[in-house]
């Protein structure tokens, strides 16, 4: 009866998986086959089912991914909300800036999110300003006052549908708070319940996709995930280090020198915008630290 039938993996402990179809979920292995092919079917997946010897439904093949994490594992992200406060904890902006380089790199749209904005308005707007340069979605906001809540409330509703979005951000940003806000159903624990969540960090991760916005649309459920879980995460090349800043990647091929690196050449772009303030220095600090870093690694395979 599930033969052939076209699902979405949005469960997985153990090696037995939880397959969402149009109609019901199923709970199946992988075909044995896939052992050998060095395949390990993700939360996430689309895949097909088939029916094996002994007449149950198993995984027969993975639908080729858009990208995939490693922790948590993870695959077919489409939205990242790069989460994090205007005040307590202190931005990290260095870090925000190489997450979303990687997710750059990995077709995974960011969208920043400044919440706690009440505690300091200024940074909050400034903040805004460095990321809406680059071309990014910003939503600034308030789980206490409750400011900015109906804009990225608005956001949600109209774009998960049909994606798989997940919120990243140090822990104590205010994710699960704003979770519980967008996504009342979800029930996820704050403060308290989160910290206990922490203390398990090193344990296996299993990730559990929620259906949010109808349609197929799903919210993966990280706890604690954050930034530093990208530090596996599939990394890119120095030749590709301006493709994954927006704002640098629409200079490539116009500045003075073919092989500009963007970092201190006369007749460079890149730094014109800068100086004219159409670039945030901050993030281009931050590319010429990621470029200093590619520089001395050797190339990855
Ligand atoms: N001042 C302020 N505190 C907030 C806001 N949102 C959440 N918090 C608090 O920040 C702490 C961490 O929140 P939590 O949602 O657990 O953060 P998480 O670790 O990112 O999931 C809790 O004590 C929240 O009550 C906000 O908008 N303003
Ligand atoms: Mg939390
Ligand atoms: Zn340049």
């Amino acid at each position: 009866m599930a033969d052939n039938a076209k699902g979405r993996i949005i469960k997985g402990v153990g090696g037995l998986y939880t397959v969402r179809l149009s109609d019901r979920d199923l709970q199946c292995r992988a075909r044995g086959s896939f052992r050998h092919s060095n395949i390990t079917p993700l939360v996430g997946d689309c895949v097909t089912l088939g029916i094996d010897e002994r007449g149950d439904a198993v995984i027969d093949r993975i639908d080729e991914r858009k990208n995939s994490l490693i922790r948590p594992p993870l695959a077919n992200i489409d939205y990242i909300f790069v989460t994090m406060a205007a005040a307590s904890p202190k931005p990290m902006l260095d870090m925000t800036d190489k997450l979303c380089a990687i997710l750059e790199h990995n077709y995974i749209t960011p969208v920043i999110v400044v919440g706690k904005c009440e505690l300091d308005r200024e940074y909050a707007n400034e903040i805004k300003s460095i990321y809406e340069k680059a071309g990014y979605r910003v939503f600034i906001l308030s789980c206490v006052t409750g400011e900015g809540i109906d804009e990225i409330q608005a956001f949600v509703d109209g774009n998960l549908a049909g994606k798989i979005s997940a919120f990243a951000g140090a822990s104590g940003v205010g994710k699960s708070t704003l979770l519980n806000k967008l996504f009342p159903s979800l029930e996820l624990g704050t403060g308290e319940v989160s910290r206990k969540v922490e203390r398990g960090k090193h344990t296996t991760r299993t990730v559990t996709l929620f259906e949010v916005c109808g349609e197929g649309g799903y919210l993966a459920d990280t706890p604690g995930f954050s930034m530093l879980d990208f530090d596996r995460f599939d990394f890119f090349d120095i030749e590709n280090l301006p493709n994954v800043f927006p704002e640098i990647h629409e200079c490539v091929g116009l500045c003075k020198y073919t092989k500009c690196s963007h970092t201190k050449e006369e007749g460079c772009e890149v730094l014109k915008k800068v100086r004219r303030g159409e670039m945030a220095k901050s993030r281009h600090d931050s590319y010429v630290e990621l470029y200093n870093v590619l520089k001395n690694k050797p190339k990855w395979k």
